[in-house]
């Protein structure tokens, strides 16, 4: 759990006794760079390395030396003795200067010592297994690192101090509780509606949903923070799309002529629009073609299509949407949100514009000239159903299908209501959907140790 870190180790713990030793810093040259080991017992480990018998949590300067003596490197020894430190074992840190070749000695001194080379992500692997972090905040410290964006960044902070794991665990200890009361009415059938009328059960649930739309709509946006949005950019040949990308990325990236059919294979760019990724891909014009290379990249422009999140359908203002775009309009996938750009405003004459046409919204621009290219960026983050908040957590794909799965149950079992028993099954897998999410309260342990508490007045 998030706000108390649970000291006990997970029961599959076990496995992690022996010593793993990583270079923790980037590879390259650095004015520091740091060794990292973890295991038990390092404080032998570290007197071997330093013959100095450094203090828990602080610096001690040492110098670190080999098998014969010599010195490798002097620098800082760290010492975090267990359960006080990130993956909660023993952990030492050589903080020595940061060349690739003094790094590589520190390490296989180490593994002289009997350390073996740590796996990606074992170190957090290990603060997991020994309840130092959940699920959700072990994902957040891979989110952080890889933030390509400040806005992306402080929502994975704030999923690693526990924010989105607290509001997941405020959601199950409602759900619990809501399930202790209903196995408890299904041993006293004599008296089910009374007690769960007089229980609330269904005032219960109303807010236990309404908590958890919350929920789902701020991890939604964390999931544009941190997967971006894929817009394609598609259309007939000519209208402009190459110019569009370009334009976007502010670079020459795709190739501009006034020859139908310039582009066949597709172009990606990833821009950032108030923080979240734009991943936009320029396409083939959409047309009836003879050119074997050119109907590839046609077949790629409908694969890309399927996968996007935003189809910019773009058309020449000078005619407007025509039958073949409608044709277009027709083969696009129904679910698939849509924007329908009017480009070459500079040879109209028109200003930019953003209006509605009751299929979509519709922009007016010009790729050439940059009118109402911001008009284009903004609608693409109000299609994506971005509301700049500063409560956003980094949330995964994963989540957001274990949310959706607790809401599916939930709606289930108000469907099953009158039927205690269905009803208590979809709430027991709506439990485990959500619990899912930060890896704890897995089991039904629990609900016997709210259970066990619980009184019913019986
Ligand atoms: N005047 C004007 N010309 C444009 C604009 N956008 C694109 N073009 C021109 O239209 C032609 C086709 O552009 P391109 O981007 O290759 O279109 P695509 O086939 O859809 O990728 C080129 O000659 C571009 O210079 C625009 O906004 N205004
Ligand atoms: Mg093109």
């Amino acid at each position: 759990m998030a706000e108390k870190p649970p000291t006990t180790p997970r029961p599959e713990a076990g496995e992690a006794a022996t010593t793993i030793a990583a270079i923790a810093t980037a590879p390259g040259r650095g004015g520091i760079g740091i060794v990292r080991i973890s295991g038990a017992g390092l404080l032998g480990f570290a007197e071997a390395l330093s013959s100095k018998r450094p203090k828990a949590r602080l610096a001690t300067v040492a110098e670190f030396c080999a098998v014969d003596g010599r010195v490798i490197d002097s620098g800082l020894l760290l010492y975090f003795p267990a359960p006080h430190s990130f993956t909660g074992e023993d952990v030492v840190e050589l903080h020595a200067h940061g060349g690739p070749v003094v790094m590589q000695l520190l390490l296989a001194r180490c593994l002289e010592l009997g350390a073996r080379i740590a796996e990606p992500g074992e170190f957090t692997r290990r603060a997991y297994l020994n309840g130092k972090l959940d699920l959700a905040q072990a994902e957040a410290v891979i989110d952080l690192i890889d933030a390509a964006t400040a806005a992306a960044a402080r929502s994975a902070v704030r999923s690693l101090q526990g924010d989105f794991s607290r509001e997941v665990n405020a959601l199950l200890v409602e759900l619990i509780e809501l399930r202790a009361l209903v196995e408890a009415t299904l041993d006293f059938p004599d008296e089910e509606v009374d007690f769960l009328e007089a229980a609330d059960a269904v005032g219960r649930m109303d807010r236990l949903q309404q908590r958890l739309a919350r929920v789902f709509g701020r991890a939604r946006q964390g999931r544009l923070l941190h997967g971006g949005l894929h817009v394609v950019l598609a259309g007939q040949p000519n209208v402009g799309k190459s110019s569009l990308l370009n334009r976007l990325a502010g670079d020459e990236l795709a190739i501009v002529t006034p020859l139908p059919g310039t582009t066949r294979d597709l172009v990606r760019s990833t821009l950032q629009v108030e923080g979240i990724p734009l991943h936009v891909i320029d396409t083939a014009g959409l047309r009836e073609t003879q050119d074997p290379i050119e109907q590839i990249g046609i077949e790629r422009t409908w694969r890309e299509i399927d996968r996007a999140d935003v189809v910019v359908l773009l058309v020449d203002a000078r005619t407007g949407v025509s039958d073949l775009d409608r044709a277009i309009v027709g083969q696009l996938p129904k679910h698939l949100a849509r924007l329908t750009v009017y480009n070459k405003i500079d040879l109209t004459g028109g200003g930019p514009e953003l209006h509605d046409q009751g299929d979509g919204v519709a922009i007016s621009l010009s790729a050439k000239s940059g009118e109402g290219i911001d008009l284009l960026r903004q609608a693409l983050l109000r299609i994506a159903g971005w509301q700049p908040a500063e409560d956003v957590f980094i949330a995964r794909e994963r989540h957001l299908r274990a949310l959706a799965d607790t809401r599916q149950h939930l709606d289930d079992a108000r469907e099953r209501l009158p039927r205690l028993e269905l009803f208590a099954e979809e709430l027991r897998l709506a439990q485990l959907a959500l619990a899912s999410i930060t890896g704890e309260f897995g089991a039904d342990d629990l609900l016997g140790e709210i259970f066990g508490r619980f009184c019913i007045g019986k």
